[in-house]
């Protein structure tokens, strides 16, 4: 028999890039880009261009198993549900329903964490339903909504070809998105465009700027708001035009009084010139489009920093014409798709609120219910279940499609929170951290063993297929959600037999809204590209823009400038703690690693962890390239060989976070043992990339 090769879309990052999968004798063989694909035209990155060993290691989790006097044995499905349904039911008669509790990941399918919801938010009645996008993408929703209305991303990646000026404002997307930043790079070349990179590091990316603002980590609001100052003050703003589709104008002028360049250059260490320069590039620009992510959203100033970027696009007139815009790089593969359906503990499937009560009678109709059967508040966050768990009001945790025990922040405060639960169910696709800790693990057949659907950081909807047969007894996430409820007993709710069916009820109740899916089958999805959403009805080509006639969905119409004043990060450098710590991504790895660390030629790329520290730091240190170092901080302590660069400041260090234990690592090699538990209040994103930690070489050299 012939290998066939069928459409896909990437399971890594959210740019959403289409993929050809080629099956021979029911194993996946090859995975290519897809030519003519509207996002990547035959493009791949490293990561899923090595995926087929992940499909087949060793390590799968194949059975459901039962921890048993302490460890984990085999046990078949009907006994892992069974013990699943009646623990979530004993806790809840004892505790209520909040009690219990969901974390899932951006990985998951729409259709997936549809199901959640209703589960929890509906039959049981909590709201405590949270997602990975927490501490990815929730900085830029809750800043998309206080600017322009909604979590919307209004721009296509297709202004990327029309632009002439790149503000790229921490990320470092030659290794996070290296597709889109392939566009960027041809782009700016063809259009003899500028690039500004504004990164506390001289990263891949920033190699490519023409001004490279090398800020101290936590100060970009300073600098935005130094940049504006020159925008007034130079005359690149034109307030009439301005005042027409935004608000705000006279807060921004008075904030921007207080940061001349001079301020601007102080707090954030780049010179006064360089400031002056960028604002000038941005003012002079015709067609400039921003890109932002971790940078941004890894801070307590997260949510403040966001709208900060945005002003600049408005002040600067850089919307709704070809070339502009903000494009909002997004971390997983459907952290869009599960905004929308509501994977928040604040949200509600179709971009609805808990704390909206039109929202939660709409809701409540859908599925028939009492408007009272939803609860009125935001349910917990992700690190507020960790605490929940650890004070004793979450006695139950679900987690799929996630590894906390490596991804949050102060690692062991978490695992010590998780090892509290008294019920700790864990779905995954292979042994991780978080594994090691469950009473129950169920096995979760992954992408090309399921079918559903994804959408992009463009709002681009693609149905991702079975294409091969889980491992095992491995299952898709919906069944184990759709068998779990049916046990407790809401078998009429959860009637489903597909995931198409799953689908077909959601759509309905994104009708009228940003999000309106009712013009997409799946049918219309199957081996074709699917259009960008909104897309109401069947003949509907779909929507690239959104706003484009300036009309923001606010109270009245325009898009908000917000004066947002630069404060600190929450655990400033002191004598104890001199230095300050960055975390981030290398191109080998996805996040913790689970699926890259399995695939031989990924996981060559860097088998390790290290620190970067500057050459400056180390000769003070008296630590020379490849000694081990300690790094400690408020909450633990690191240890790993160094790398000096002068690629970062003196004075910060960076390590790269993917490291947890199971794959063979040392113990302390996790970022996360040292990083900070805190969050910005507006988004309850965690500030990744600032603590403050001492560096020592270790004792024994
Ligand atoms: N290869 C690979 N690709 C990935 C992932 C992966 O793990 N590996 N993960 C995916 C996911 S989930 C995500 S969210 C994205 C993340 O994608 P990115 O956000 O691009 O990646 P990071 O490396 O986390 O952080 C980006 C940059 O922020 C800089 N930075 C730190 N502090 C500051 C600051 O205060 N201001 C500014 N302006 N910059 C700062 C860091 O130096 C770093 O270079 O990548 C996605 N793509
Ligand atoms: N210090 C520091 N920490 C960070 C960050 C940082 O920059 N610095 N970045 C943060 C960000 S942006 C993110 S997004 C998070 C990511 O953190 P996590 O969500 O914990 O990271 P992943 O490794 O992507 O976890 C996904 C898990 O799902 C499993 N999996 C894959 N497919 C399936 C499936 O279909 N079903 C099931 N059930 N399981 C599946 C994988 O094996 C893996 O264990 O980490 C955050 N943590
Ligand atoms: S850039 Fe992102 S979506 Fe594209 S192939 Fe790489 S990981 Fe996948
Ligand atoms: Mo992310």
């Amino acid at each position: 028999m012939a290998t066939t090769w069928h459409k896909s879309t990437c399971p890594f990052c959210g740019l959403g890039c289409g993929l050809q999968v080629e099956v021979d004798h029911g194993r996946i063989v090859k995975v290519r880009g897809m030519k003519g694909h509207p996002v990547n035209n035959g493009d791949i990155c490293n990561l899923p261009a090595n995926y087929p060993p992940i499909f087949y290691h060793k390590d799968r989790l194949k059975h459901p198993m039962i921890r048993k006097d302490g460890v984990l044995v085999p046990v078949s499905w009907e006994e892992a549900i069974s013990n699943v349904a009646s623990g979530f039911k004993k806790i809840i008669e004892e505790h209520g329903p909040g009690a219990v509790a969901f974390y899932g990941g951006a990985i998951n399918l729409t259709e997936e964490y549809y199901l959640m919801n209703k589960l929890m938010k509906a039959a049981i009645g909590t709201n405590n339903v949270e997602c990975s996008t927490r501490i990815c993408m929730a900085s830029t929703a809750v800043g998309f909504v206080s600017t322009f209305g909604a979590d919307a991303p209004p721009t296509s990646y297709a202004d990327i070809e029309d632009a002439d000026l790149f503000l790229i404002a921490g990320s470092n997307m030659a290794v996070s998105t290296p597709v889109m930043f392939r566009r960027v790079v041809a782009a700016a070349k063809r259009n003899n465009a500028r690039v500004i990179v504004v990164d506390p590091r001289r990263t891949k990316t920033a190699e490519i700027a023409d001004i490279h603002l090398q800020i101290k980590p936590g100060t970009d609001i300073a600098l935005n708001n130094s940049i504006m100052h020159t925008l007034f003050k130079e005359g690149f703003v034109n307030d009439e035009r301005v005042a027409h589709y935004a608000s705000g104008l006279n807060d921004i002028k008075e904030l921007i009084e207080e940061y001349p360049p001079s301020r601007g250059a102080q707090i954030t260490g780049c010179s006064e010139i360089q400031i002056i320069e960028a604002a000038r590039e941005i003012g002079k620009t015709k067609a400039m489009v921003t890109f932002w992510l971790q940078g941004y959203n890894h801070s307590t100033q997260a949510v403040f920093k966001n709208n900060s970027l945005h002003n600049l696009w408005l002040l600067t007139e850089n919307f709704a014409h070809p070339g502009t815009g903000p494009i909002s790089i997004t971390g997983e593969c459907n952290a869009m798709g599960n905004r929308w359906v509501g994977a928040l503990s604040h949200l509600l499937p179709g971009m609805r609120m808990v704390t909206n009560s039109q929202h939660r009678q709409e809701i409540a109709d859908f599925w028939g219910i009492p408007a009272d059967n939803i609860q009125a508040t935001p349910g917990h966050s992700v690190l507020d279940i960790i605490k929940g768990l650890h004070s004793g009001k979450v006695h139950a945790l679900w987690v799929t499609t996630t590894n906390p025990a490596v991804s949050l922040p102060n690692t062991s405060w978490v695992k010590e929170g998780l090892s509290k639960a008294e019920l700790l169910v864990v779905q995954d696709i292979y042994p991780t951290e978080t594994t090691l800790l469950g009473n129950v693990i169920l096995p979760a057949a992954q992408w090309c063993e399921k079918t559903g659907t994804f959408i992009s950081a463009e709002r681009r909807i693609e149905l991702v297929e079975k294409l091969i047969d889980p491992p095992g007894e491995a299952k898709p996430d919906y069944e184990i959600i759709w068998l779990i409820a049916r046990a407790m007993g809401f078998k009429k709710e959860f009637p489903y037999l597909s995931s198409e069916e799953i689908f077909n009820e959601y759509k309905k109740i994104t009708q009228g809204r940003i999000c309106d899916m009712n013009g997409v089958t799946y049918d219309r999805l199957r081996g074709k590209i699917g259009p960008q959403l909104p897309c109401p009805d069947p003949d509907h080509p779909g929507t690239p823009h959104l706003f484009r006639d300036f009309d923001f969905p606010r109270p009245d119409g325009r898009a908000a400038l917000l004066a947002r004043d630069y404060t600190e990060p929450a655990e400033i450098t002191d004598k104890e703690y001199p230095f300050i710590l960055i975390t981030g991504r290398l191109s080998g790895h996805f996040n913790t690693r689970s699926r890259t660390g399995r695939s031989p030629v990924l996981n060559s790329h860097a088998p390790n962890g290290y620190v970067e520290i500057h050459p400056e730091d180390s000769a003070r240190l008296d630590i020379s390239e490849g000694n081990l170092v300690n790094i400690t901080s408020r909450r633990g302590r690191v240890y790993l060989p160094a790398h000096l660069t002068n690629r970062i400041l003196s004075g910060t260090i960076f390590i790269p976070w993917h490291y947890g234990p199971t794959l063979g690592i040392g113990e302390e090699e996790s970022a996360n043992l040292v990083t900070n538990d805190v969050y910005d209040i507006h988004s309850k994103q965690p500030e990744y990339k600032f603590c403050a930690v001492n560096v020592k070489k270790a004792s024994n050299q």
